[in-house]
């Protein structure tokens, strides 16, 4: 993962696994010569070069952080990028936010055409939950609950029916559509990887339940700081037009309680997150004892990804 801020413990857990998550999504993805090719082009130029990867690398390192072998996770962690990526494949489409620039290139519709880049995230979205099956049955309903209507597809539409409208313009309004259209996901990227971890029954409620509130705030402290990148980040530096959030009339905590109030929000729901690292971790190990030794460094990556989230730069 590249980015100013990937300090301490997840930067080298990155450095390790990056290579293997872009292997992995090259192994789920169809190959491009394979017919119908034009789709499988889009499919892979959504994808590749990637952006930060973060959501496999969180399923990673909750598989880690619960005492799992990674490296039978990666695929089940490709999964979930292809599902991200085509999520903001259709957000990108003129019916959504009507986006030109993504990931430092045209976006996929304006080199491939509307109709094939909504088919392209259809059969992203598609392949994801044959990637994720190699996870068991637990990561599979993690995933499609946090991707589906009462997630991510759910605050999408919130998002939407909220631009403009300025009685929907409060804080309790942008923190649920923040929560499904964003922080879904991401909980849902960490349950795959402890469900993967714990082998066909998934991981008991004593591992979710921290883990969930963890992703939570997580999720949420990741969104304030897109929300404020969105105003402080270069076309360079993010990938995608700057200052997006403003044009459409979104509703964002910046525009409700300008930006200083919000990154300091962010920095105390991730600090917040980064207080429950020791939480999950000690859930992991009171289940899975002999795992201690692996599981001493995991406190420090759940800590450092919260601080990665809001200090980040793209
Ligand atoms: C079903 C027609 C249809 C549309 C669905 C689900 C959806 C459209 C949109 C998802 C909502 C969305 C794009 C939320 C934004 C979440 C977010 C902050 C995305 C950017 O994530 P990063 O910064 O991106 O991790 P990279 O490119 O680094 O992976």
């Amino acid at each position: 993962m590249t980015g100013r801020a990937s300090p301490g413990a997840f930067g080298a857990f990155v450095a390790e696994w990056a290579l293997p998550v872009e292997e992995a999504l090259r192994d789920l993805l169809p190959p491009l010569h394979e017919a119908p090719t034009r789709l499988h082009e889009a499919m892979h130029y959504a994808l590749f070069p990637g952006g930060k990867r973060l959501r496999p690398m969180l399923a990673l390192l909750a598989c880690k952080a619960v005492g799992g072998e990674v490296r039978p996770t990666l695929r089940a962690a490709a999964a979930i990028e292809c599902l991200h990526t085509y999520s903001l494949v259709h957000d990108d489409l003129p019916c959504m936010d009507d986006d030109d620039l993504r990931r430092g290139r045209p976006t996929c519709h304006k080199v491939f055409g509307e109709a094939l880049a909504l088919l392209a995230g259809d059969a992203l979205l598609t392949v994801a939950f044959e990637g994720v099956a190699a996870a068991g049955a637990a990561a599979v309903i993690a995933l499609a609950k946090g991707a589906g209507s009462l997630g991510m597809v759910g605050g999408q539409v919130e998002d939407l029916a909220a631009e403009g409208d300025a009685t929907q313009h409060t804080l309790p309004r942008v923190q649920w559509i923040h929560d499904h259209k964003t922080g879904a996901l991401i909980t849902a990227s960490l349950l795959v990887g402890a469900h993967a971890a714990a082998g066909p029954a998934g991981a008991p409620f004593s591992v979710v339940e921290p883990l969930v509130r963890y992703g939570d705030l997580l999720g949420r402290a990741f969104q304030i700081a897109d929300d404020c990148l969105d105003l402080t980040g270069t076309a360079a530096e993010l990938g995608k037009n700057p200052l997006a959030d403003v044009a459409l009339g979104k509703l964002t905590w910046p525009a409700l309680v300008g930006l200083q109030r919000s990154l300091a929000a962010a920095r105390q729901m991730a600090a917040e997150a980064a207080a429950l690292a020791p939480v999950v971790v000690a859930a992991a190990a009171a289940i899975r004892p002999a795992a201690r030794s692996t599981l001493d460094g995991a406190v420090a990556l759940l800590q450092d990804v919260a601080t990665y989230a809001v200090e980040r730069r793209r």
